[in-house]
């Protein structure tokens, strides 16, 4: 079921190796005509337009669009003790490991009495999407929202389609999720409509515009946060998930098997790669795929994910040829189990996240390791990062002369502005000093 390439012996450029594991193509941009028509019109006629919407894509007309605070509480009360209890630490465990991501500002004096200030300051109001699909995932609540609170985002808005099973509320873990963070502004609104009303607002709710939107969801809402980019901010667009796993004979071939089923259950389109310098170790994961399969719940996905041309064994001749690819492909999720995982993490260049050694499962960090499971698709991990505080912070330098510095470079401005035709700048700084000599640079 899964193709197996051979590429011992073989050197191949980037291109011919992307071109041996293809991704799916996105075809975001092919809804865009659709996608402006429904934020025009949340735009002009703010719930109106989203009720309609609602009842025409996710054929449910909510009582409220805004969750009303008893809703919210009632869905926190109603959690599984087990699954609230869970929630609690992967809260815990990502703010600390998020701490980290906000940097301290930092002054630099680039001449006496000349100083620039780095700060980071944080959007004042943040939007987050959450699908309302098959899928039902509290734990991106958690991996969106703690990014946000530790960059110091004072007002996050939350976002997801009204569910005709909830009576055509959001549904209960999600809001569950919300409410633990201490978020309490939630909207049962979806899909483009839903984008366009956290990017402008919406009067007649109450709801302020956002200046960040982020979280995934389906082809309208991938483009409707294109549509709205330059209004708002956005984090990446979220593809099919990825796993790639070097692994060497050191490895044991049920955890592969585990972890590569683990993601491939995500989605048909899922894209798993094994890439091994071992022929025994990729004999035997092949061997053991089809009854681990079988037993999996999500059976029919995993195997159409694992048919796709997106997933394969890859036979490499040594590691050195195993991180090459790896970095040709840039793995959203890269799984290293080899015996000397710290050997090779220099080399490692492109991947959304690494997960290092036999007891790093991917499955840990999608939910409670302390990392960010919101991370770039697609390729993206050559250029990209995935979520994190630093998502929602803009760098800003403060700058601050005193006199004397000024007019240490005053001349110098002067020059360079008539260099360039524009002497009212020189003249902004020549009128600090009236009729003073400017003592110039050597002064
Ligand atoms: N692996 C997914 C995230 C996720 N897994 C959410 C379980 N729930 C994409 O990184
Ligand atoms: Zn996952």
């Amino acid at each position: 079921m899964i193709q197996t390439l051979d590429l011992r012996g073989r050197t191949l450029s980037t291109t011919d190796l992307l071109a041996l594991v293809p991704r799916s193509a996105s075809d975001v941009g092919s809804a865009a005509a659709v996608v402006d028509s429904l934020i025009a019109d949340v735009r002009r006629r703010g719930s109106a337009a989203l009720l309609e919407q609602a009842e025409r894509f996710d054929r449910v007309r909510p009582a409220h669009i805004r969750v009303p605070a008893e809703v919210m509480a009632e869905a926190a009360a109603q959690l599984d003790p087990a699954v609230r209890d869970a929630l609690d630490e992967a809260i815990t465990r990502v703010r600390r490991g998020t701490a980290g991501q906000v940097p301290p500002p930092v002054t630099t004096e680039v001449a006496p009495g000349a100083r620039i200030v780095q700060r980071w300051v944080p959007v004042a109001r943040v939007g987050l999407y959450v699908p309302g699909g098959k899928a039902v995932y509290p734990s991106s609540v958690v991996m969106n929202v703690v990014a946000a609170q530790v960059a110091g985002v004072r007002s996050i808005a939350l976002a997801s389609p009204a569910q005709e099973a909830f009576g055509g509320s959001v549904h209960p873990t999600i809001l569950a999720a919300a409410h633990l963070l201490g978020v309490d502004e939630v909207y049962a609104m979806g899909g483009a409509g839903a984008i366009g009303a956290l990017a402008y607002g919406v009067p007649d709710l109450g709801l302020d515009p956002v200046q960040v939107i982020t979280g995934p969801g389906n082809l309208f809402v991938a483009t409707a946060k294109r549509a709205v980019t330059g209004v708002v901010g956005i984090d990446s667009e979220a593809g099919p998930t990825e796993i790639l796993i070097i692994a060497d004979r050191a490895a044991n071939p049920a955890y592969v098997v585990a972890d590569l089923i683990s993601q491939a259950e995500h989605d048909e389109l899922a894209g798993s790669v094994l890439v091994t310098d071992d022929p025994a170790l990729a004999r035997a994961v092949e061997q053991a795929l089809p009854a681990a399969i079988a037993e999996a719940h999500h059976r029919e996905r995993i195997t159409t994910s694992f048919s796709g041309p997106q997933s394969a064994i890859v036979l490499v001749d040594d590691l050195a040829q195993a991180v090459a690819f790896s970095n040709a492909y840039a793995p959203e999720h890269l799984e290293v189990q080899v015996a000397d995982p710290h050997a090779l993490l220099p080399e490692l260049e492109n991947a959304g996240a690494i997960f290092v050694g036999d007891h790093t499962p991917v499955s840990l960090g999608d939910y409670i390791a302390g990392s960010n499971h919101v991370l770039p698709t697609g390729g993206a991990a050559r250029y990209s990062s995935g979520l994190g505080a630093y998502t929602f912070l803009r760098p800003q330098q403060v700058v601050e002369y005193d006199r004397a510095a000024l007019s240490v470079v005053a001349e110098q401005v002067g020059a360079l502005s008539a260099a360039e035709q524009l002497p009212a700048h020189g003249e902004a700084v020549r009128v600090r000093f009236g009729s003073d000599p400017l003592p110039g640079p050597a002064a």
